[in-house]
């Protein structure tokens, strides 16, 4: 008999992003959270953490490098977000660049689509609600946000929803922005921040969460801001 050659079923992957530091900063949370949980395995998916530029023209081809190295079922791309006091689930990415500052390669695009002629606005396909109330139970500090912002987090989550609609649509994805890390807050009296070790933990519980849940929860959970 022929010498059967044996099967590896690959295990299914989840991509998990985070930036570089930016905005004078030298950390951001965002990438600490991705380097932190690679290798890991959640829900049988093996963690890719992967660091995108906080650069409008480099952040997406990285992105779609490791898209088509990792084919994931599921992507989670994460972003810090100096100021906000928990882990804030992204509902909303849009198609609109207006940048505050410049980005690491210095550019500093205002009132721009970030693709001319296509839709204003994409929704995150993970289940947010389910993530919100899973973050809540584990008493993380947490809400959903109806605004990525106008910079590059908000360009990578709307060029990621587009990809993954016009070509993976099975791949569910989204965005979430964390808080500051202390260390970064330390010289701002008032500034929220939260610990590494939290933000990992509330990571591996939407990981978690994402890939169990087939059906979002749905409540209350809006807000007028
Ligand atoms: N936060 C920025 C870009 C990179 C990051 O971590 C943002 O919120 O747009």
């Amino acid at each position: 008999m022929k010498h059967a050659a044996k099967k590896r079923i690959a295990q299914p992957v989840a991509l998990v992003t985070g930036f570089d530091p930016f905005g004078g900063e030298t950390i951001n949370p965002s990438f600490e959270i991705a380097r932190a949980l690679d290798g890991e395995t959640i829900a049988g998916h093996r963690i890719v953490g992967a660091e995108l530029p906080t650069e409008f023209a480099r952040s997406l081809p990285a992105l779609d490098a490791f898209l088509r190295k990792h084919r994931p079922a599921l992507v989670i791309a994460l972003g810090q977000a100096g100021g906000r006091s928990g882990i804030s689930l992204e509902r909303i990415a849009v198609n609109l660049i207006d940048a505050r500052i410049a980005d690491n390669a210095g550019a500093q695009p205002v009132d721009v689509r970030i693709v001319e002629n296509a839709a204003n606005a994409y929704f995150s396909t993970l289940p947010v609600k389910a993530m919100l109330s899973a973050l809540r139970a584990a008493n993380i500090p947490a809400e959903l946000s109806q605004s990525a912002g106008s910079f590059v987090c908000n360009h990578v989550f709307y060029g990621l929803m587009r990809r993954l609609v016009r070509t993976r649509h099975a791949v569910r994805g989204g965005f979430i922005h964390v808080p500051f890390l202390p260390e970064q807050a330390q010289n701002s009296p008032g500034t929220a921040s939260m610990p590494l070790v939290t933000m990992i933990a509330a990571l591996r519980l939407c990981l978690e969460t994402a890939l169990t849940t087939k059906d979002d929860l749905h409540y209350a959970a809006g807000a007028t801001h």
